[in-house]
């Protein structure tokens, strides 16, 4: 954890680095309501590396996030590569394994999705990409509050008013969709 932290120290901006403190202790808290075996911790622990290591290839330079895919033989759309900042997941799950050893799946995958979630995400994933959006120094998001509270609800609500505001932004926004945004998107909508 310490290794990790002065990574991030290092390679994040101060705003960035704050954000990602505050997802990881958000994961933590989310991953206690959630534990699917209350008789130990693997689980919280689980959520607060995931959520400590989320954003690590955020500030990475565009062009050595390609080089990076492509030396390692990491799979990316055209849509990716022309928005690059979406393959701050992908390159950050391979930093994690390469650099830190986190093996665990579950995590690895946390991280892979957490920009545009996936149809059938598990727990982990579900709270990464919620705590990703409901963190403490968020700025200021319609609903934000609301959402604050449901997310200790019911996590699949969460995740669909969540698509719903990022669809409604990006639409306003003349951003284009990720397709797999937009898998998310229907996935959660009548659930
Ligand atoms: O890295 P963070 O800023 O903490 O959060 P994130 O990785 O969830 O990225 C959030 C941004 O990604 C937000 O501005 C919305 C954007 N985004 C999510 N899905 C899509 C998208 N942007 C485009 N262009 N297309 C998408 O499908
Ligand atoms: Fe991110
Ligand atoms: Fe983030």
């Amino acid at each position: 954890m310490k290794k990790i932290k002065k990574y991030l120290k290092k390679h994040l901006t101060k705003e960035r680095y704050q954000h990602t403190l505050g997802v990881a202790y958000t994961a933590t808290a989310m991953a206690m309501k959630y534990n699917p075996d209350t008789t130990n911790s693997d689980f919280i622990r689980k959520a607060e590396l995931a959520g400590l290591l989320h954003d690590c290839a955020k500030n990475m330079d565009n062009n050595k996030k390609i080089r990076i895919c492509d030396k390692n033989n990491i799979p990316y759309s055209d849509f990716e590569a022309q928005n690059t900042y979406l393959l701050h997941g992908k390159v950050g799950a391979f930093i994690a394994k390469t650099k830190f050893h986190v093996q665990d799946e579950d995590i690895l995958n946390a991280i892979i999705w957490h920009t545009t979630g996936r149809p059938g995400m598990s727990t982990l994933e579900k709270i990464i990409f919620i705590a990703d959006y409901i963190e403490p120094s968020r700025k200021p998001i319609p609903d934000l509050d609301y959402i604050r509270k449901l997310a200790f609800e019911d996590l699949d609500k969460t995740m669909e008013t969540i698509l719903v505001n990022t669809i409604n932004y990006l639409q306003k926004n003349n951003k284009p969709f990720d397709s797999m945004t937009l898998k998310t998107y229907d996935s959660y909508k009548h659930e």
